[in-house]
């Protein structure tokens, strides 16, 4: 198992996020990915690997290049309007809803903030840009080893990106990594591509990209989005749209599930896959499932993360690891080098 480490995640350091009316401390924080890479250290269940720049080329085939742009360049307009800025996250505060234009770009930076995001949830910082464009770089090499005939490769990296859609960011979500190692599994041979996102929350982003297309099987297991973030998208009734009908799987489960339920939902993820002829397997692994979640409702304990791993293994794919969620920063390395681990002793067998 080849594991590509974001030598850059720390760069995107975010101070706070606006929840109930008030600028609270970031749950995704540099300590997440600190955690699971001290946990490698003590089990080191796969090789370390650098991944190269990822071409913007690369990029623009799951994201839109004005958002890109916007990207790259939004830290730099933010401190232009007032070096103060320096010292402040930037957050969005106004959207265009139902009836606003998304097709005109606003000059205004607030406006541009606003029609490339969903939330308030997902301060851009100083080095967001450089971390995401370089975890990003992490999923596409992840998925080229994969497609070159390594059994499994792991994009472990940070920001998370599976809320991410082709011009917005959300949910601590820039650049979509599971995307663009799907997109990536493609463009390098993959006939047919499944992604199945076991994050606690809905992967609206990777579902949202691939809508249309029965070449990329989406399928998300997660809290149910009437009472469960990201609250507008997710259902079960959602599965494709034009060529893309019936190659979305939603498998919203009611906050308080426990493992069994979960796992009932996952063999019938793995199934669907099968079904499918997945050439390779794309995993947008969330540790939020876990007991100890700060945000999320579901009740994993970490020595399930290893049966995970085992049945993920079951499927028998060539398989990406992109890391997503996960917020109980001390149990977050074990749990997820648990799945690792359980995925690398079950494929070895
Ligand atoms: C990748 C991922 O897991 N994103 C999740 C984004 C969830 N954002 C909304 C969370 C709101 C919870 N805030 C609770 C703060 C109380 N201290
Ligand atoms: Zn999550």
């Amino acid at each position: 198992m080849l594991i590509y480490a974001n030598p850059r995640h720390a760069l995107h350091d975010g101070r706070h996020e606006m929840f109930r009316g008030r600028l609270v401390p970031c749950h995704e924080t540099p300590a997440r990915l600190d955690h699971v890479l001290a946990e490698l250290g003590r089990r080191p269940v796969g090789e370390l690997c650098d991944a190269p720049p990822v071409p913007r080329a690369t990029l623009e085939r799951v994201h839109a290049p004005r958002y890109l742009n916007f990207l790259a360049n939004a830290w730099a307009e933010w401190v232009a309007l007032d070096p103060a800025n320096a010292e402040v996250d930037a957050l969005p505060s106004t959207w265009p809803v139902r009836g606003f234009r998304h097709d005109v770009e606003p000059a205004n930076f607030s406006a541009r903030m606003g029609l490339y995001s969903y939330d308030a949830g997902t301060p851009l910082t100083a080095g967001t840009w450089a971390a995401a464009e370089a975890g990003a770089a992490c999923a596409v090499a992840a998925a080229q080893a994969v497609g070159r005939g390594q059994r499994a490769a792991v994009a472990l990296t940070r920001p998370p990106g599976h809320h991410a859609g082709a011009d917005f960011f959300g949910g601590y979500c820039f650049l979509n990594n599971a995307a663009l190692a799907a997109q990536s599994l493609r463009d390098g041979g993959a006939k047919r591509v499944a992604v199945v996102d076991v994050d606690y929350h809905h992967g609206n982003g990777t579902q949202s990209l691939f809508y249309g297309r029965s070449d990329v099987l989406t399928i998300s297991i997660h809290g149910d989005p009437r009472t469960e973030y990201p609250f507008f998208l997710g259902h079960a009734d959602e599965r494709g749209e034009g060529d893309g009908f019936g190659f979305n799987l939603n498998l919203p489960l009611p906050a308080g599930t426990g493992f069994v339920a979960w796992r009932t939902a996952l063999m019938a993820a793995l199934q669907r896959v099968t079904d499918f002829g997945a050439d390779a397997l794309v995993v947008a692994l969330g540790v939020d499932t876990y007991e100890g979640d700060p945000i999320s409702r579901f009740t994993l304990g970490s020595g399930d993360y290893l049966q995970l791993g085992r049945d993920l293994a079951a499927a028998g794919l060539p398989t990406v690891f992109t890391l997503e969620g996960g917020y109980a920063v001390a149990a977050m390395g074990v749990n997820v080098v648990n799945v690792l681990e359980g995925f690398a002793l079950a494929s070895a067998a």
